[in-house]
Parts: structure tokens; sequence; C-alpha cells
């Protein structure tokens, strides 16, 4: 018993943090362009206007927007089968969305799939990976209702202009990661930002309820777009995608048992409900009347959702925490904190490893949907050495990878998970989401670039990349 016939194998990046190449073609940029700073020790501050001087690590990022040919080369010297890229939206629509989209990021595009499709390698496209455009932004992003028309626009423009390319598609990157996580840095384009949480009582009334709007506005242009994306392309496949937050009971204290599960709701299953069986989790209304948020879902809102299910779930898996009565250590990560589980350790980012939690996660997942499930990204985020000699000896992420594809077989073979594929973060370096940081790499392939993004960005494969390509050409059976 093994992985399934064509599994797909490969890895992911997310423009903003890996193409660059901002000085071709995308104008004012996108809200992540904006983050950075004068200040080195906190370098994700949103600033609207870009001051002279300051470093805003996404404008040249790893420079893959010059560099795609060899990149494309070194994976498909591991064997990929499938790569997980953004697309840029300023790319697609420089100035604004009443234009006619740029055929030079178009081509910017067709030019990248088509070199991938030569060595054999799938795109998979995620629409959104966190890329609202500063033009929208200003109209106060994803709280605007009007953002839905702009997306459905963008990502039709998509499947239209590559649906020959790219047959797989995720609508949004981590939808989750707007009602839990990230704080302010990610506050999809809204305009004032806040790192209000969804389900947090004392939080500001206001702001919460502007996130929830804009939550819902990414639920109705992820249905709507899955539904173009099918009239367009019947062979198509969208998926959508959280951030995995596995949480398990503290203690087996019966109430801690209730607290674990009420956190699965509201952190995970609250977004996948909606994407996968096109309708609200049933304790949607007494969520929302405990933190004081209107829904008003017309009847065809409803229909919309309905109408526009996914045909696979994909998730990104880094870590799990635990829920308890008690006060308690917190673990900490991408998304909201939860309790720090006694028997794991954590990477020297802090982030809590759990192999087993992936196993675990799947069953979850797929006990619930049934559907195909994807694990988009995971990886360890560490600090690499580079020898004298040029080599880079990662065996702490061989270890970490080795385990979380271990659990990840059982889940398939001994438990009947249909996992579809499996891309782990960052296969090439790039840039940290949280941190803004070069040091936090998660790749096979190093860059040779800095915080401050000093750096030749030569590319320079790591002992992970060799071990990478055995796994792949063995389809997940040899692990040594
Ligand atoms: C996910 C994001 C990615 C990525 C990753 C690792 O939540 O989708 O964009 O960056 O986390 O996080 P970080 O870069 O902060 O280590």
């Amino acid at each position: 018993m093994s992985f399934p016939e064509g599994f797909l194998w490969g890895g992911a990046t997310a423009a903003s943090q890996f193409e660059g190449g901002l000085d071709c073609s995308r104008t004012q940029g996108s809200v992540m362009d904006h983050v950075g700073s004068g200040d080195k020790a906190t370098p994700r501050v949103f600033e609207p206007d870009w001051v002279p001087g300051h470093y805003y690590p996404s404008h040249e990022s790893c420079d893959f927007a010059r560099r795609w040919q060899e990149d494309i080369r070194l994976l498909a010297g591991m064997g990929f089968k499938v790569y997980r890229m953004s697309v840029s939206w300023t790319r697609i629509f420089p100035e604004s969305m009443d234009s006619q989209p740029s055929r030079q990021g178009l081509d910017f595009y067709h030019r990248i799939f088509r070199e991938l499709r030569n060595h054999g390698i799938q795109p998979l496209v995620t629409i959104s990976h966190y890329d609202v455009p500063m033009y929208l932004a200003a109209r106060g992003g994803w709280a605007n209702p009007d953002m839905i028309a702009q997306y459905h626009k963008y990502a039709t423009t998509l499947f239209e202009e590559f649906h020959s390319e790219v047959p797989y598609w995720i609508t949004f990157n981590e939808i989750n990661v707007l009602s839990n996580g990230y704080g302010d840095i990610l506050s999809a384009g809204m305009i004032p930002r806040t790192a209000c949480m969804l389900f947090q009582a004392d939080d500001d009334q206001a702001a919460r309820q502007r996130r929830y709007d804009a939550l819902h506005h990414q639920f109705l242009a992820s249905a709507l777009s899955v539904k173009t994306a099918h009239d367009i392309d019947p062979a198509l496949k969208v998926g959508g995608m959280i951030a995995a937050d596995a949480v398990y009971p503290l203690t087996c204290h019966p109430e801690d048992a209730l607290l674990a599960q009420e956190s699965m709701n509201r952190r995970n299953y609250f977004c996948t409900d909606v994407m996968c069986r096109g309708e609200y989790h049933p304790k949607t209304g007494a969520w929302f009347r405990e933190m004081g948020i209107e829904q008003t879902l017309s009847e065809e809102e409803s229909r919309i959702l309905r109408e526009g299910t996914v045909d696979f779930l994909a998730f990104s898996y880094y870590m799990s925490g635990c829920a308890g009565r008690q006060e308690g250590e917190t673990a900490t990560g991408n998304m909201s904190a939860a309790k720090a589980n006694p028997y794991l350790k954590t990477s020297d980012w802090g982030w809590q490893i759990d192999p087993r939690g992936l196993r675990w996660y799947l069953n979850e997942l797929y006990g619930r949907y049934r559907m195909p499930l994807m694990v988009v990204e995971n990886g360890l985020g560490a600090a690499d050495t580079v020898e004298k000699d040029g080599s880079i000896h990662d065996p702490y992420r061989i270890d970490y990878m080795r385990q979380h594809i271990a659990e990840m077989k059982k889940a398939v073979t001994d438990d009947g998970v249909d996992l579809m594929g499996y891309t782990c973060w960052g296969c090439i370096d790039l840039v940290s989401l949280s941190t803004g940081e070069m040091a936090k790499r998660y790749g096979m392939v190093y860059v040779d670039m800095d915080n401050e993004g000093n750096g030749s960005k030569e590319r320079r494969v790591k002992d992970s990349y060799h071990w990478y390509r055995k796994v792949i050409a063995s389809n997940g059976e040899d692990l040594d």
C-alpha cells in the first residue's frame, strides 16, 4: 500500500514573498508591497506611502520574476509533478479594474506556465495569496462588497486566459486567517487596518463586524468564481484553502474536550463548511449573537454559496495547539495563540512541531467532508549555514519532512483518506510572511539573500534537495 499513482508531489510559493519584479509592470503594487519599514527590528509595518530608504521585501523578493527559468529547472530537478504559485493581481490589472487586463502581465504568466509544463510540472495557482491591489484597498478592501465583483472579474480573466495551461486552482490562501490570525499585517486590504479577531469578544465591535463582512465577501467571491471556472472549463479543479488550526483538549476533562471541539469549529469548520457544503456552520447564529455580529444572508447569497462549493479542500499545516480550562503556556504560530502541548517540541521560531497531528487533521477533514484533500503548505522555518565548500546540510528539515510525509502516508494507506498531493512550503527560500525575514528558511534550494535584502540571490541546492528527489522518484516509498 502506498501513495496513489499520480500523487501530486511538489512545492509552493507566493508572489509577494517570492516573485519581486515590482519595477516591471506592477505600478503602485499590492498591500503586501507596502509592508516594510525603515526599522529592521519591526519590518512588518504597513506604510500606505512608500518612504524612500525604507525596505519593502516584496519589491524584489527572491527575484523569481527574472530567474523563473533557472528556478523551474531546479524544481524539475527534484522531479516535481506540481508547483503551487500565486498570480500577482496587480500584474494583471496594474492600475484599476476598469481597464483591460495587461497583456504584458498575462504573457508573463503564460511563459511561466508553459515552461513548467515543458518540464512535466502542472501549475496549481492561488488566485489571491494575501494580495489586494492598493487601488482596491483604498476603497476599503474586502470590507467593501464591491470587491466581490472585482475579484470575480480578475478570477474570470485568469480562467479564460489560462484554463488550458492550469488545471488546479485555489481561490484564496488560508481564508480562515482573516478571522483568526496574522494580526495587523493582513487586514484583507481593509483600511483602517485592524488586528482584531472574529471570535474575541473584547475586541472592537465595529472592527469585528468589518472582519466578518470581509470574510463573507470572500466566501461569495470564491463561490461565484468556482462556478464560473466550471462554466468556462468543466475539467478545472478549484479548491478552497484554510490554515490548519488543529486543536486538542489539553486534558481529558470533558470541559477541555468541549473547548477543543468549539475551537476546531470556530477556527476551521466555520470556513470549511461554507466552502465545502455551501452553508454556514449550524452554530453561526449563536456565535454571532455572542460576538454582536450581524449577519444578513439573502436567498440569493445562499444560492451562490450552495452552487459554488469547491472540488477539493487544501490546507497549510505547520503545528497544533491545545484548548483547556486552566491557565498555561501559550503556543504561538501564524494563527491565534493556543495553549502549548507539553509533549511537543517547537521550531526555533516557537511553532510546535506535530507530525502525528497531520494524520489526525487529515482524518478530521476527510471524515467530515469526504472530498479530496491536499496539503499545500508544510515545512520547517529554520536558519541554514552555508559551509566553506558551499554545501548546506539541513538534516533538521529532512527530518521534519520525513516525519510529516510518513504520517500523511498512514492517513492514505491505513485510514483511507483521499489525498491528492503535497506541496511543501517555500521549496526555494523566500521571504517570511510573518516576520519579513530571510533567515527563516523553508527551502530545499538556498537563496543568497539576507534580512535586509542584500546578497547575490544566487541559488544553491541543500541536502534536502537530493533527499526530496528520492522521495518523489519513489512516490513516497523511500524516506531514508
Ligand atoms: C502561511 C502562509 C505563507 C507562509 C507560511 C509560513 O500561513 O500562507 O505565505 O509564509 O505561512 O509562514 P512564515 O513565512 O511566517 O514563516
